[in-house]
């Protein structure tokens, strides 16, 4: 092997030696000395295995993968708190109108019922009234003052002004016309029947020209100017 490499070398300096005397220039012949040097050497035995390097950097990043199929649905959640109570809301329409309703009861209510006998109705009126506004009110309904004439009507009215929880009343007794001569409203005088409190009538502060019953029935003369409840009496041919 070196043999044959020596004989090759020694040939091609021999054909440059033969170049240079056919008349190539000087440094042609030393540009064929460095090519002897280029010549490689033989290749050596293999090394030992070295040992194993560091890791190396990180890879760029890959381009984005193709989208997965959809997975399953998951199982429902619990239920969550209640939330902050929202604002008010705009006023809603009128509604209809409702059914009529059930008819109330009659009657004024200052008047508290009636109370009647064969021939006789009693108002008792609760509105305080002077003597003759009270008169004009019931003459207004086609009566008079309460007049009780006898034991029953006057009964009747006491208990009249006891149920109704009052105390004293007009009825249609005066002696406006002459001092001391009491007559009914209806002017019919006044018979033996009377119900005259003890030390009545007195005319006191001879004022006193008009009557009123109190709650257990007796009578008593009083200023007609005064104003207090009163009970009307109508004939039951009239109403
Ligand atoms: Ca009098
Ligand atoms: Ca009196």
């Amino acid at each position: 092997m070196k043999r044959d490499l020596v004989f090759l070398v020694t040939l091609i300096s021999l054909a440059f030696l033969s170049l240079l005397r056919s008349g190539y220039p000087q440094h042609i012949a030393e540009e064929s000395c460095s090519v002897q040097i280029l010549v490689p050497g033989l290749k050596g035995e293999a090394g030992e295995k070295g040992e194993k390097g560091a890791p190396g950097r990180p890879g760029r990043v890959g381009p984005p993968g193709e989208k997965g199929e959809m997975g399953d649905k998951g199982q429902k959640g619990s239920i969550g708190r209640h939330g902050k109570i929202g604002p008010i809301g705009s006023k809603g329409e009128k509604g209809d109108n409702g059914d009529i309703g059930p008819p109330g009861p009659n009657g004024d209510p200052a008047v508290a019922g009636v109370r009647e006998t064969d021939n006789k109705i009693y108002l008792l009126v609760k509105e305080e009234k002077r003597y003759k506004e009270a008169q004009l009110y019931c003459h207004g309904r086609g009566g008079t003052l309460g007049m009780p004439k006898d034991e029953t009507a006057n009964n009747l009215i006491a208990s009249y002004i006891n149920q109704a929880g009052l105390t004293r009343v007009f009825i249609g007794i005066n002696d406006l016309e002459k001092e001391g001569n009491f007559v009914y409203s209806d002017r019919s005088p006044m018979q033996t029947f009377n119900k005259w409190r003890s030390g009545e009538p007195n005319n006191a502060y001879d004022e006193e020209d008009c009557v009123e019953m109190v709650a257990s029935g007796g009578w008593n003369d009083v200023a007609c100017h005064i104003t207090m409840y009163f009970v009307c009496e109508f004939d039951k041919e009239n109403v």
